[in-house]
């Protein structure tokens, strides 16, 4: 039986054998669940680079270009990292480039497992669907906020772990803390973030709808793969 594992930080990654494994992407607030989001709404495919001058180089391309910073857009570019965004049709059809502050990162780091998948509460049970088909080992690499441990991510780590139970082993701490911690929170997710750093900050930037909508689960049945150099 495959097993599943979580990374609770990028920073921690050198301490994970990525080869052979397929590797879950996460940053609820508000990476990841804006990817699935723009795929949901029709985009073709989405470049998550690191830089924001490697992002605005993308403008010349044809692409639309998304960045943020600290929660907010960062000027001169067309889309910033609110799911509700990329949902007026305007994505559709479209190929995005776009950096984040910590989502892009993880995804970047995470390059040597042998399948990179976007994960998000919206897109939960498709990706848990999938890695049931796949057969490899996972590890859920939460992007966290600048190195640090976040609870939203580890959340997702442990809704994930729960759908996969039975299918894949978990014998260790990072995902039995994922586990236990999901189940304590599961009926009031909302509340239970309340007092979260990256809600706090979201709240105060007066972002209140993004938190409710990315923690929605199952909306939308679409599974952002990396091919190549890019998510698809
Ligand atoms: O850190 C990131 O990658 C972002 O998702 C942060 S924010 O939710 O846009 O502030």
């Amino acid at each position: 039986m495959p097993s599943i594992d979580v990374c609770f930080s990028p920073e921690l990654l050198h301490l994970y054998e990525l080869k052979g494994k397929a590797v879950v992407a996460v940053d609820i607030l508000r990476a990841t669940s804006t990817m699935v989001a723009a795929f949901a709404h029709g985009a073709t495919d989405i470049i998550p680079v690191m830089k924001l001058e490697e992002c605005q180089a993308y403008a010349g391309k044809g692409c639309l270009i998304a960045a943020e910073r600290d929660g907010v857009k960062a000027e001169g570019f067309d889309l910033g990292n609110s799911p509700f965004a990329y949902m007026n049709g305007n994505v559709q059809g479209r190929t995005i480039a776009i950096t984040t502050t910590n989502g892009t990162r993880a995804i970047h780091l995470s390059m040597d497992a042998d399948e990179i998948i976007v994960g998000s509460f919206l897109n939960l049970q498709a990706v848990a669907d999938h890695l049931k088909e796949l057969q490899l080992d996972v590890l859920v690499v939460c992007a966290g906020w600048k190195g640090k441990f976040n609870l939203e991510d580890t959340l997702y780590a442990g809704a994930l772990t729960e759908r996969l139970q039975g299918d894949f082993t978990f014998e260790n701490d990072a995902t039995l803390a994922s586990l236990y911690l999901y189940q304590t929170a599961k009926n009031d997710l909302a509340g239970f973030l309340r007092q979260s750093s990256h809600v706090r900050r979201l709240e105060n930037l007066e972002i209140h709808k993004d938190v409710e909508f990315c923690l929605l689960h199952d909306q939308y049945n679409v599974l952002p793969v990396w091919k190549n150099d890019r998510l698809v």
